[in-house]
């Protein structure tokens, strides 16, 4: 008799690794609920390859139908373990419906950041200049020797330079370090003078460092915008007007600014103006002073005709006294609390 088990397969024929090797790797194939449940009902549902398997051990001799039962139900069995684990595994690592996502909750809010303290101050200085009929014009912040110093009658030999602590740069010639980070924005007065010619008016807004320790009201790394003047008949009164206009404009017309005398190689008279702080301090805004006729004479304008009026202001005590601020360090702190303000 033929050993019929289903199908066109004789119990001879089944090899039942080949089946459980092949079951098992569909089953591992199968990456979601529904394909596992498709290849449950393929091997062990009623019309499945196991079950049949199973149901055809009864054409077998009573003597080897013990045996190949014995290993068709150690299958199943095996089987059916591989499919629980498999299905646990896919349960797992599928979204239980809660944690779904949900496209019509509204988008969490973007944190937009906005210009710096500082970066605002400089734009209305700016403006408050352009206003005044002044361009805009920047200089390198690497500076020589020659333009930061001595072109602005400092010499390296002369006490003015203790005024301004410098950070030199790693670059020698001829046994000298000529190179420099500019300590203020006034190297571009000269800069501008060689190649231009009255009537001039430009302000020159820039970052400028010092070998300073910092305090509440310094800085190691400052930002400064230079203002430069030069025409026929230009006087002190013209100075004085333009720097009150621009403090007028900044601070509101009824803020006191105070002019006194100050020394600065390169002009002639020179002058500080402060402005009052909140509990009645005077905080130096800025230095200025009538270009030195030994400066334009030397880049060949004639002084007997040509005269002008410079300036540099500290943006960051600008910004201090514009805003209240009682410390300068904030500026820098990158703490968000601070900046967040603005
Ligand atoms: C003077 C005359 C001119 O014809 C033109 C420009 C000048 C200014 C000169 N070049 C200069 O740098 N003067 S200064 O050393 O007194 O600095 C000018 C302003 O920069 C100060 O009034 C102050 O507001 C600011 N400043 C200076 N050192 C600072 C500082 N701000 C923060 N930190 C520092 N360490």
């Amino acid at each position: 008799m033929e050993e019929r088990l289903y199908g066109d397969h004789t119990m001879a024929d089944i090899d039942l690794a080949a089946v459980e090797r092949r079951a098992l790797d569909e089953l591992a194939a199968a990456c979601d609920a529904a394909a596992a449940a498709a290849w449950r009902a393929r091997y062990l549902g009623k019309k499945g390859e196991v079950t049949q398997l199973l149901r055809g051990l009864g054409v077998l001799p009573a003597d080897r139908r013990k045996q190949a039962g014995q290993t068709a139900n150690r299958l199943r069995a095996l089987l059916q373990e591989a499919f629980d684990r498999r299905r646990a595994l896919l349960e797992a690592s599928s979204p239980a419906p809660s944690a779904a996502i949900d496209v019509t909750l509204p988008a969490r809010p973007h944190r937009q950041g906005h210009l710096h303290p500082i970066t605002l101050t400089l734009r209305e200085i700016e403006r408050a200049f352009r206003d005044m009929g002044f361009a805009v014009v920047e200089g390198p912040q690497v500076e020589w020797d020659e333009y930061n110093f001595e072109r602005l009658r400092i010499p390296a030999d002369h006490p003015a330079r203790d005024m301004w602590d410098t950070l030199w740069i790693d670059y020698e010639r001829d046994g000298r370090y000529p190179m420099l980070l500019r300590t203020h924005t006034s190297p571009m007065q000269i800069r501008y003078i060689e190649r231009h010619r009255p009537p001039i008016r430009v302000i020159v807004p820039g970052t400028c460092y010092r070998y300073e320790a910092t305090d509440a009201t310094h800085e190691w790394m400052l930002t400064q915008v230079e203002g430069l003047v030069i025409d026929e008949g230009i006087s002190f009164a013209h100075l004085k007007g333009t720097l009150e206009a621009f403090v007028h404009r900044l601070f509101g017309p009824d803020v006191e600014a105070r002019f006194r005398c100050d020394y600065f190689p390169f002009v002639e008279p020179g002058a500080e103006v402060a402005i009052r702080w909140r509990d009645g301090r005077w905080i130096e805004l800025l230095g200025a002073g009538m270009v030195h006729p030994e400066i334009l004479a030397a880049t060949g304008y004639d002084p007997a005709r040509y005269t002008g009026f410079a300036f540099g202001i500290g943006v960051e005590r600008t910004a201090m006294l514009r805003y209240g601020i009682d410390d300068i360090r904030y500026f820098y702190d990158n703490a968000l609390g601070f900046l967040e303000q603005f």
